[in-house]
Protein backbone atom coordinates (compact mmCIF):
# COMPACT_ATOMS: atom_id res chain seq x y z
CA UNK A 1 0.00 0.00 0.00
CA UNK A 2 1.48 3.49 -0.79
CA UNK A 3 1.65 6.25 1.66
CA UNK A 4 -0.94 8.07 -0.31
CA UNK A 5 -3.69 5.13 -0.12
CA UNK A 6 -2.34 4.76 3.70
CA UNK A 7 -3.87 8.60 4.16
CA UNK A 8 -6.95 7.92 2.61
CA UNK A 9 -7.34 4.32 4.35
CA UNK A 10 -6.91 6.98 7.58
CA UNK A 11 -9.89 9.59 6.90
CA UNK A 12 -12.01 6.43 6.42
CA UNK A 13 -10.82 4.84 9.99
CA UNK A 14 -11.79 6.20 13.24
CA UNK A 15 -8.66 4.87 15.15
CA UNK A 16 -8.98 4.17 18.85
CA UNK A 17 -6.61 7.07 20.06
CA UNK A 18 -4.04 7.72 23.11
CA UNK A 19 -5.33 9.97 24.94
CA UNK A 20 -4.87 7.39 28.07
CA UNK A 21 -1.35 7.87 27.00
CA UNK A 22 -0.41 8.22 30.34
CA UNK A 23 -1.82 5.24 31.31
CA UNK A 24 -0.79 3.20 29.05
CA UNK A 25 2.40 4.40 29.82
CA UNK A 26 2.68 3.38 33.38
CA UNK A 27 0.98 0.21 33.15
CA UNK A 28 3.83 -1.03 30.61
CA UNK A 29 6.59 0.23 32.67
CA UNK A 30 4.99 -1.78 35.73
CA UNK A 31 4.00 -4.78 34.00
CA UNK A 32 5.70 -4.78 30.67
CA UNK A 33 3.00 -5.41 28.45
CA UNK A 34 -0.14 -3.54 28.39
CA UNK A 35 -3.50 -4.59 25.86
CA UNK A 36 -4.79 -2.07 24.03
CA UNK A 37 -8.44 -2.61 23.21
CA UNK A 38 -9.60 -2.37 19.63
CA UNK A 39 -6.44 -0.93 18.33
CA UNK A 40 -7.55 -1.96 14.68
CA UNK A 41 -11.38 -0.92 14.01
CA UNK A 42 -13.31 -3.45 11.62
CA UNK A 43 -12.65 -2.19 8.60
CA UNK A 44 -8.87 -1.63 9.16
CA UNK A 45 -8.66 -5.39 10.08
CA UNK A 46 -10.83 -6.89 7.18
CA UNK A 47 -8.14 -4.83 5.24
CA UNK A 48 -5.09 -6.67 6.96
CA UNK A 49 -6.84 -10.28 6.82
CA UNK A 50 -7.63 -9.78 2.90
CA UNK A 51 -3.63 -8.71 2.58
CA UNK A 52 -2.62 -11.50 4.87
CA UNK A 53 -4.82 -14.07 3.00
CA UNK A 54 -3.68 -13.11 -0.80
CA UNK A 55 -0.10 -13.26 0.70
CA UNK A 56 -0.90 -16.61 1.92
CA UNK A 57 -2.65 -17.83 -0.73
CA UNK A 58 -0.32 -16.47 -3.38
CA UNK A 59 2.98 -16.10 -2.23
CA UNK A 60 3.82 -18.26 0.76
CA UNK A 61 3.74 -21.52 -1.37
CA UNK A 62 7.22 -20.03 -2.55
CA UNK A 63 8.69 -19.73 0.31
CA UNK A 64 12.23 -21.32 1.71
CA UNK A 65 11.01 -23.47 4.97
CA UNK A 66 13.07 -20.46 7.43
CA UNK A 67 10.26 -18.19 6.07
CA UNK A 68 7.41 -20.15 6.66
CA UNK A 69 6.51 -22.40 9.31
CA UNK A 70 4.14 -25.60 8.85
CA UNK A 71 3.56 -28.22 10.96
CA UNK A 72 3.15 -30.45 8.24
CA UNK A 73 4.77 -28.64 5.06
CA UNK A 74 2.33 -31.09 2.93
CA UNK A 75 -0.97 -29.72 4.90
CA UNK A 76 -1.01 -25.88 4.07
CA UNK A 77 -3.87 -25.38 6.89
CA UNK A 78 -1.25 -26.48 9.30
CA UNK A 79 0.73 -22.65 8.40
CA UNK A 80 1.66 -22.00 11.93
CA UNK A 81 4.28 -18.86 11.48
CA UNK A 82 5.59 -16.40 8.73
CA UNK A 83 8.97 -14.61 9.38
CA UNK A 84 10.66 -12.71 6.77
CA UNK A 85 7.61 -10.93 5.11
CA UNK A 86 8.29 -9.08 2.28
CA UNK A 87 4.75 -8.60 0.65
CA UNK A 88 4.68 -4.27 0.10
CA UNK A 89 1.28 -3.86 1.97
CA UNK A 90 1.95 -6.00 5.05
CA UNK A 91 5.69 -4.40 4.81
CA UNK A 92 3.77 -1.22 5.05
CA UNK A 93 2.33 -1.72 8.62
CA UNK A 94 5.55 -0.86 9.96
CA UNK A 95 5.17 2.97 8.95
CA UNK A 96 1.75 3.28 9.69
CA UNK A 97 1.37 6.29 12.57
CA UNK A 98 -0.79 4.69 14.33
CA UNK A 99 1.18 1.88 15.04
CA UNK A 100 4.39 3.74 15.53
CA UNK A 101 2.20 6.13 18.04
CA UNK A 102 1.96 3.09 20.15
CA UNK A 103 5.26 2.13 20.19
CA UNK A 104 6.61 5.78 20.99
CA UNK A 105 4.38 6.16 23.58
CA UNK A 106 5.53 2.96 25.00
CA UNK A 107 9.52 3.36 24.62
CA UNK A 108 8.91 6.91 25.06
CA UNK A 109 11.49 7.51 22.32
CA UNK A 110 11.71 7.88 18.47
CA UNK A 111 11.41 4.17 16.83
CA UNK A 112 12.12 2.05 13.91
CA UNK A 113 10.21 -0.72 13.09
CA UNK A 114 12.23 -4.57 12.37
CA UNK A 115 12.95 -5.46 9.67
CA UNK A 116 9.25 -7.52 8.83
CA UNK A 117 6.46 -8.01 10.72
CA UNK A 118 5.65 -11.57 11.55
CA UNK A 119 2.48 -14.15 11.66
CA UNK A 120 1.72 -16.54 14.35
CA UNK A 121 -0.80 -18.86 14.22
CA UNK A 122 -1.74 -22.18 16.70
CA UNK A 123 -3.90 -24.04 13.70
CA UNK A 124 -6.88 -26.20 15.79
CA UNK A 125 -6.18 -29.76 16.52
CA UNK A 126 -1.90 -29.20 16.52
CA UNK A 127 0.06 -29.06 19.78
CA UNK A 128 1.71 -25.92 19.48
CA UNK A 129 2.88 -24.49 22.83
CA UNK A 130 5.09 -21.57 22.96
CA UNK A 131 7.41 -21.75 25.31
CA UNK A 132 8.65 -19.76 27.86
CA UNK A 133 10.88 -17.08 26.43
CA UNK A 134 11.93 -13.24 26.48
CA UNK A 135 12.22 -11.54 23.04
CA UNK A 136 15.33 -9.58 23.64
CA UNK A 137 17.11 -13.07 24.66
CA UNK A 138 16.63 -13.12 20.96
CA UNK A 139 17.16 -9.41 19.05
CA UNK A 140 20.22 -9.21 21.65
CA UNK A 141 19.69 -5.14 21.83
CA UNK A 142 20.71 -3.04 24.78
CA UNK A 143 19.53 -1.15 25.92
CA UNK A 144 16.22 -3.46 25.90
CA UNK A 145 13.63 -1.14 24.48
CA UNK A 146 11.90 -2.93 22.02
CA UNK A 147 8.25 -3.83 21.90
CA UNK A 148 6.43 -6.13 20.37
CA UNK A 149 2.62 -4.80 19.16
CA UNK A 150 0.63 -8.26 18.69
CA UNK A 151 -2.45 -8.00 17.57
CA UNK A 152 -5.31 -10.67 17.22
CA UNK A 153 -6.88 -11.76 13.96
CA UNK A 154 -8.91 -14.16 15.94
CA UNK A 155 -10.19 -14.42 19.58
CA UNK A 156 -7.34 -15.43 21.22
CA UNK A 157 -8.80 -17.08 24.61
CA UNK A 158 -8.15 -19.61 27.56
CA UNK A 159 -8.88 -22.07 25.03
CA UNK A 160 -7.19 -20.89 21.68
CA UNK A 161 -4.08 -20.35 23.41
CA UNK A 162 -3.94 -16.93 24.33
CA UNK A 163 -0.44 -15.18 25.27
CA UNK A 164 0.04 -15.39 29.03
CA UNK A 165 2.71 -12.69 30.53
CA UNK A 166 4.55 -12.69 33.44
CA UNK A 167 4.06 -9.29 35.31
CA UNK A 168 7.14 -7.14 36.26
CA UNK A 169 9.46 -9.60 34.83
CA UNK A 170 11.37 -7.33 32.07
CA UNK A 171 12.49 -5.08 35.39
CA UNK A 172 14.42 -8.28 35.88
CA UNK A 173 16.70 -8.67 33.49
CA UNK A 174 17.21 -11.86 30.62
CA UNK A 175 16.60 -15.39 32.04
CA UNK A 176 18.91 -18.36 30.99
CA UNK A 177 17.38 -20.10 28.04
CA UNK A 178 18.17 -23.22 25.81
CA UNK A 179 17.24 -24.91 23.19
CA UNK A 180 13.73 -25.87 22.59
CA UNK A 181 12.20 -29.08 19.87
CA UNK A 182 9.44 -25.75 19.03
CA UNK A 183 9.65 -24.36 15.31
CA UNK A 184 9.59 -20.54 15.72
CA UNK A 185 10.72 -20.29 19.19
CA UNK A 186 13.99 -22.35 19.19
CA UNK A 187 15.07 -21.00 22.74
CA UNK A 188 12.98 -21.17 26.01
CA UNK A 189 13.51 -20.28 29.71
CA UNK A 190 15.13 -23.09 31.71
CA UNK A 191 14.40 -22.48 34.82
CA UNK A 192 10.56 -21.03 34.56
CA UNK A 193 8.66 -21.99 37.79
CA UNK A 194 6.33 -21.32 40.28
CA UNK A 195 7.44 -17.95 41.29
CA UNK A 196 7.27 -16.93 37.75
CA UNK A 197 3.29 -19.09 37.36
CA UNK A 198 2.30 -16.83 40.36
CA UNK A 199 2.52 -13.90 38.21
CA UNK A 200 1.32 -15.29 35.18
CA UNK A 201 -1.22 -13.12 33.47
CA UNK A 202 -3.35 -14.47 30.67
CA UNK A 203 -4.52 -11.88 28.25
CA UNK A 204 -7.57 -12.67 26.27
CA UNK A 205 -8.02 -10.35 23.09
CA UNK A 206 -10.85 -10.01 20.46
CA UNK A 207 -10.03 -9.66 16.65
CA UNK A 208 -8.66 -6.44 16.28
CA UNK A 209 -7.13 -5.48 20.01
CA UNK A 210 -3.29 -5.60 20.74
CA UNK A 211 -1.17 -6.40 23.46
CA UNK A 212 2.47 -4.33 23.71
CA UNK A 213 4.98 -6.21 25.41
CA UNK A 214 8.51 -5.21 26.12
CA UNK A 215 11.45 -7.16 24.91
CA UNK A 216 12.54 -8.99 28.16
CA UNK A 217 8.83 -9.59 29.14
CA UNK A 218 8.51 -13.42 30.13
CA UNK A 219 5.29 -14.83 27.79
CA UNK A 220 4.47 -18.02 26.87
CA UNK A 221 1.21 -19.52 25.63
CA UNK A 222 -0.58 -22.63 25.67
CA UNK A 223 -1.14 -25.16 22.75
CA UNK A 224 -4.76 -24.27 21.14
CA UNK A 225 -7.49 -26.38 22.30
CA UNK A 226 -10.54 -25.50 20.46
CA UNK A 227 -10.74 -28.26 17.37
CA UNK A 228 -12.53 -25.60 14.92
CA UNK A 229 -10.77 -22.21 15.98
CA UNK A 230 -7.60 -20.90 14.64
CA UNK A 231 -5.72 -18.56 16.89
CA UNK A 232 -3.70 -15.58 14.31
CA UNK A 233 -2.26 -12.95 15.20
CA UNK A 234 0.07 -9.96 13.36
CA UNK A 235 3.02 -8.46 15.08
CA UNK A 236 5.51 -5.96 14.46
CA UNK A 237 8.59 -5.51 16.31
CA UNK A 238 9.94 -1.92 17.16
CA UNK A 239 13.39 -0.83 18.80
CA UNK A 240 14.53 2.70 19.89
CA UNK A 241 16.90 4.33 17.17
CA UNK A 242 19.51 4.11 19.36
CA UNK A 243 19.56 0.41 20.43
CA UNK A 244 22.64 -1.17 19.60
CA UNK A 245 22.96 -5.32 18.89
CA UNK A 246 25.27 -7.20 21.08
CA UNK A 247 26.85 -9.21 17.97
CA UNK A 248 28.53 -11.73 19.35
CA UNK A 249 25.53 -13.05 21.64
CA UNK A 250 23.43 -12.50 18.50
CA UNK A 251 25.89 -15.14 16.16
CA UNK A 252 25.24 -17.54 19.34
CA UNK A 253 22.20 -17.72 18.51
CA UNK A 254 21.52 -17.71 15.16
CA UNK A 255 23.63 -20.86 15.55
CA UNK A 256 21.61 -22.53 17.81
CA UNK A 257 18.20 -21.24 15.25
CA UNK A 258 20.20 -23.03 12.34
CA UNK A 259 20.87 -25.90 14.38
CA UNK A 260 17.24 -26.37 15.29
CA UNK A 261 16.60 -25.81 11.59
CA UNK A 262 18.91 -28.47 10.43
CA UNK A 263 18.20 -31.29 13.08
CA UNK A 264 14.28 -30.74 11.70
CA UNK A 265 15.51 -30.76 8.21
CA UNK A 266 14.81 -27.36 7.13
CA UNK A 267 16.41 -25.23 5.10
CA UNK A 268 19.22 -23.19 7.07
CA UNK A 269 17.87 -19.14 8.03
CA UNK A 270 20.15 -16.95 5.67
CA UNK A 271 19.11 -13.63 6.77
CA UNK A 272 19.37 -11.97 10.16
CA UNK A 273 15.95 -12.22 12.00
CA UNK A 274 15.16 -15.94 12.60
CA UNK A 275 13.43 -16.80 15.68
O1 LIG B 1 1.83 -15.94 19.14
C1 LIG B 1 2.46 -16.55 20.00
O2 LIG B 1 2.06 -17.60 20.51
C2 LIG B 1 3.78 -16.03 20.48
C3 LIG B 1 4.12 -14.67 20.01
C4 LIG B 1 5.36 -14.16 20.63
O3 LIG B 1 6.01 -14.83 21.41
C5 LIG B 1 5.81 -12.82 20.30
O4 LIG B 1 5.19 -12.14 19.47
O5 LIG B 1 6.82 -12.39 20.89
Amino acid sequence: MTASSWQSLGKRIAMSDFSNHDQLQATYARDGFVVVRNFLNPDELDDLCVSLERYIKEDVPALPDSSAFFHDRDRPETLKQLQHIQDETLVSYAHHKHWVKLAETLIGEPVQAQAAPEWFNKPPGIDHTTPPHQDNYYFCLTPPSVTTIWVALDPATAVTGALVYVRGSHLLGIRPHGSTNVLGFSQGITDYGPTDAAREQLIELNPGDAVAHHGNTIHRADPNRSETRDRRAFAIVFQAQNCQRDKDAYQRYMQNVNRQHQSLGLQTAADKNAP
